[in-house]
């Protein structure tokens, strides 16, 4: 088994993952990870060049042959295994995950949940990779349809999930038979080294999976581009995934893009408001609001407009903020200063658009230097305006009153994105109705806008992405496509559709 990250005097130090060995790039140029807690360096990586794409790449191809013809429930029995290991070294990845990333400790330990539990349900794909038979229209012949790989796919992830995106895409990538280049999140790959390891324990085959570290305006540019990558999967921002789209288009790639949003959160009158506080506290603060499906509008009816916000207010500056492995802590730092300071553009601008309730300063003094820490943030706004149009991706929520469910609906809907969605309502009519309603990938009800459960399909309309969608049964067809067979066995030529 390769070493994945080298403990030198200096810093532990960490190459590609290409053909199963770990090498450096040629480049000699290295980049560091940080936890964005305290500043602390936690590994150097060596900077991934177009090159080194290229050579993955070649990986890549030679070890795909192999890999296809493996059965899938054997290709299943490695994730199977790598779920095991997982599911051993959760608190040591947990951990990892809030150092490297900076969501809470409960929260990292979840980003390996869910990773675990995507494996154990795309394991059991291996065997249920249906295709269908049919009667033909002619005698003695039978048709069908069977699933192939696509080939050498790339895969492109964010550094908000990043143990459990990438294993959403890896895994379903592998059970159904290709081989893997990974260029993974820059400001989090040290979580990917370790996926690496525990997949290289599992026993995953060399060249099946090669992971090049570095940034996307070269090593991702490359994996996109580069012809013998047969399809893209990516998630990621709304202005990257057009880039991403429109390089693979001319080479007429299959991509699957998962990018933001701006999920609301629907309050109703008759709503169990203790529910929904809950849930709009968890949906707009957990993670420090750097989800793609973080609840970032609360739309409030009028009629429990100043009741729940007295309730909210009051929640709200009562969350911990801090560093993410001590267990008292609600809110931890947004993952670097340019975040950071994208951020706090926004709150200026609810500043002048808007009117602040609580919350909006950055958070100074002590172990608060080290990292970059926003106060949770609430402003109440009208709809249209820039921070309740725009995706934040930090801790904070705009919140709009409403009059009606359907001005409720309207404004839910009349945005760019249409991710996630929640309704809390205790009439069953509405509750449908929303679901009918809402312009959504996915619709919560009486349930905050994040927590998807991974054997779901996931993913959005309108600029979330492309129509596509991932995990769940969507896992399947976007790693495969499908092969129609048709076998005569009346020893004649049959001619379909001709007269006679
Ligand atoms: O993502 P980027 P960032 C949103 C959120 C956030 C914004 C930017 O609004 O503020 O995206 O975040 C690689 N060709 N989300 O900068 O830039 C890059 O190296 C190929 C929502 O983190 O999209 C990284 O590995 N690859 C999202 C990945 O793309 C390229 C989660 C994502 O980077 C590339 C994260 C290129 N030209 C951010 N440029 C979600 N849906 O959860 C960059 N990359």
């Amino acid at each position: 088994m390769g070493v994945a990250i080298r403990e030198t005097v200096e810093l532990q130090t960490c190459g590609h993952y290409i053909g199963g060995q770990w090498v450096y790039s040629a480049s000699d140029q290295w980049f560091q990870t940080a936890n964005p807690a305290t500043g602390e360096t936690l590994a150097q990586f060596s900077r991934g060049t177009e090159d080194d794409v290229r050579r993955a790449i070649d990986a890549a191809e030679a070890a795909f042959p192999a890999w296809k013809r493996t059965p899938a429930p054997k290709r299943a029995l490695i994730l199977l295994k790598a779920a095991m290991i997982m599911t051993e070294r959760k608190d040591e990845l947990g951990a990892l995950v809030s150092a490297e990333m900076g969501k809470v400790i409960a929260e990292g330990r979840g980003d390996v949940q869910e990773a675990i539990d995507f494996l154990e349900y795309i394991a059991g794909e291996g065997r249920r990779m249906y295709g269908e038979t049919t009667p033909s229209e002619l005698p003695d012949k039978f048709c069908m349809t069977v699933r192939q790989p696509l080939g050498v796919v790339g895969c492109i992830t964010p550094w908000n999930f990043p143990i459990a995106i990438p294993i959403w895409k890896l895994g379903a990538a592998l059970v159904t038979g290709n081989t893997v280049v990974f260029k993974p999140a820059e400001q989090t790959p040290l979580c990917m080294a370790k996926i690496t390891e525990v997949f290289e324990e599992a026993g995953l085959p060399a060249g099946v999976l090669n992971v090049v570290y570095g940034f996307g305006e070269d090593a991702g540019a490359e994996v996109v581009a580069n012809p013998r990558v047969k399809a893209i999967s990516f998630t990621g921002g709304v202005e990257t995934g057009r880039i991403v789209y429109t390089s693979a288009a001319k080479h007429l790639k299959p991509v699957e893009l998962e990018l933001g949003g701006k999920n609301p959160q629907i309050v109703m009158d008759d709503a169990n408001l203790d529910l929904a506080l809950d849930g709009v506290l968890f949906g707009a603060f957990g993670t420090a609001g750097q989800r793609c499906t973080a609840t970032s509008r609360l739309l409030l009816h009028e009629a429990v407009y100043d009741a729940f916000m007295d309730r909210l207010v009051t929640a709200v500056e009562a969350l911990r903020v801090g560093n993410p492995l001590d267990p008292g802590v609600d809110v931890g730092p947004v993952i670097n200063d340019e975040a950071g300071e994208r951020i706090m553009d926004f709150i200026a601008s609810g500043k002048r658009e808007a009117t602040l309730i609580t919350g909006g300063e950055r958070l100074t003094g002590g172990d608060y230097d080290q990292g970059f820490y926003i106060q949770p943030t609430i402003f109440a706004t009208e709809h249209g305006t820039r921070i309740s149009q725009q995706e934040i991706f930090g801790p904070v929520l705009s919140v709009i009153k409403v009059r009606s469910y359907e001005e409720a609906v309207a404004i839910a809907n009349d945005i760019e994105y249409g991710l996630s969605s929640s309704i809390y309502t205790k009439d069953v009519n509405r509750a449908f109705q929303a679901v009918q309603d809402l312009e959504a990938g996915i619709t919560y009800i009486n349930a905050p806008t994040i927590g998807a459960e991974v054997h779901l399909p996931f993913g959005g309309t309108k600029n979330t992405g492309n129509g596509g969608r991932e995990a769940g049964s969507a896992a399947i067809d976007e790693f495969t496509e499908i092969k129609t067979v048709f076998v005569d066995y009346s020893n004649r030529l049959q001619k379909a559709q001709i007269d006679g």
